[in-house]
């Protein structure tokens, strides 16, 4: 019997229009799914530049009305790949039209909007909503969950996180949307330390308790507004000498806390790491064992397993690009071929179809109100620094 099918609507043609939508195109062709995707619309505001998205990713419509499209009779999901302030407006639309809903990490550009969108999705019963944090599927990090449900890593004692990027350090890259507070809520912590935060909730199964300190910096004040529009970091359509903009968000953020369970954890996030451009992991210390994962290495976990005889412990570098240790590589290549980072958004897409058919995945997705609790963290987290105080999580609903 052919799967069933489900029509998206897809919105926004950029860095993760991109992403999205290989995701789609390639999901059903590796993985044997409950549910299909169909390519439907993609919605973006320049229709000519659309077109040819559409054409070069097969997409069977494009469209710059989003209202008639989301409402679409035809439409059972819908993408939401917009600057974070955007997210709330098409959400909100969808969940009212009924349909389920996919959105981009953070959930929003502020705690807020976060909220009346978890909100929202509560009242649609009917709805399903999934968050991208595509890192949790990358082998290395779903294999590290794996590894602590098994409880071998026993009682978290330390978790140190980063998120490294340094194509922001150079003044010629232009005021685009993640330099804008009021478009993408924060900088670096919203759109970096997310995913830290994320990966953190995820693979220690904890939450954050208290945010005892952070630090946030901006380090170049202004920057030339952009004739044209630049994509995530990408320098285009700023003249050099051109009118300047105020930056209104962090360049860089440090923060410390404490787990529910007891651990302790820093968290940094920067787009100054000149050298760095997209590095990017943890190290968790427990009593049973450690962790540690670097996305530049992204196929091998490195374990740490106290429990055996000290004359044959160590670090041992866990291949996890085999099928068998994570729930993905079966449907890719052979062992030890491995993937790369687009595979993880194939793997959220594959498994956002069986949310769909009515399965549950193995490796948990995170839908509204998962990702609201990443958000509150990352408010705790704002908080903390401009108040230079802790900040119990708590107090931040
Ligand atoms: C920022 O440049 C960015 O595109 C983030 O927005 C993504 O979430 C991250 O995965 C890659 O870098």
């Amino acid at each position: 019997m052919s799967a069933k099918t489900i029509n998206v609507a897809l919105i926004g043609q950029k860095f993760m229009g991109r992403a999205h939508s290989n995701a789609y195109l390639k999901a059903p062709r590796f993985f044997d799914l409950p549910v299909n995707p169909v390519m439907h619309t993609i919605i973006a505001r320049d229709l000519s530049s659309l077109k040819k998205f559409a054409d070069r990713w097969g997409w069977a419509n494009a469209t710059t009305d989003w209202r008639e499209a989301i409402n679409h009779p035809e439409i059972g999901l819908v993408d939401v790949t917009t600057p974070n302030n955007k997210h709330k407006e098409f959400v909100l639309e969808a969940l009212k039209a009924g349909k389920h809903v996919a959105c981009e990490k953070p959930l929003a550009a502020t705690l807020d909007d976060a909220r009346e969108m978890r909100d929202a999705a509560k009242k649609a019963k009917r709805c399903k909503t999934f968050v991208w944090y595509n890192y949790r599927r990358v082998p290395a990090v779903a294999t590290a969950y794996q590894l602590a449900r098994e409880g071998r890593l026993g009682r978290i004692y330390h978790v140190r996180a980063y998120y490294l990027q340094g194509w922001a350090s150079s003044p010629d890259i232009p005021l685009i949307w993640r330099f804008d507070k009021e478009q993408a809520g924060s900088g670096s912590l919203g759109d970096l330390g997310a995913h830290v935060i994320d990966m953190v909730r995820f693979v220690t199964g904890d939450e954050v308790e208290e945010i005892v300190g952070s630090i946030s910096e901006t380090f170049i004040k202004e920057r030339t507004i952009p004739s044209g529009v630049g994509g995530a970091g990408i320098a285009s359509g700023a003249k050099a000498g051109g009118k300047k903009g105020k930056v209104t968000v962090d360049d860089a953020v440090h923060a410390i806390g404490r787990m529910k369970q007891g651990g302790i954890f820093s968290v940094e996030a920067t787009r100054f790491a000149t050298g760095d451009e997209n590095k990017h992991g943890f190290e968790i210390n427990g009593e049973k064992g450690s962790v540690f994962f670097n996305f530049e290495d992204l196929n091998n976990l490195y374990y740490y397993d106290a429990t055996l005889p000290v004359h044959v412990r160590g670090w041992t570098k866990i291949q996890t690009s085999v099928p068998g240790v994570h729930p993905y590589q079966a449907a890719y290549w052979p062992t030890a071929h491995p993937g790369g980072y687009e595979h993880a958004f194939v793997n959220q897409a594959a498994d956002m179809m069986r949310v769909l058919g009515g399965e549950k995945p193995e490796i948990p997705l995170p839908d509204f109100d998962d990702a609201f609790e990443t958000q509150r963290v990352l408010e705790a987290i704002e908080l903390s620094a401009k108040q230079q105080a802790p900040v119990k999580l708590s107090t931040v609903k």
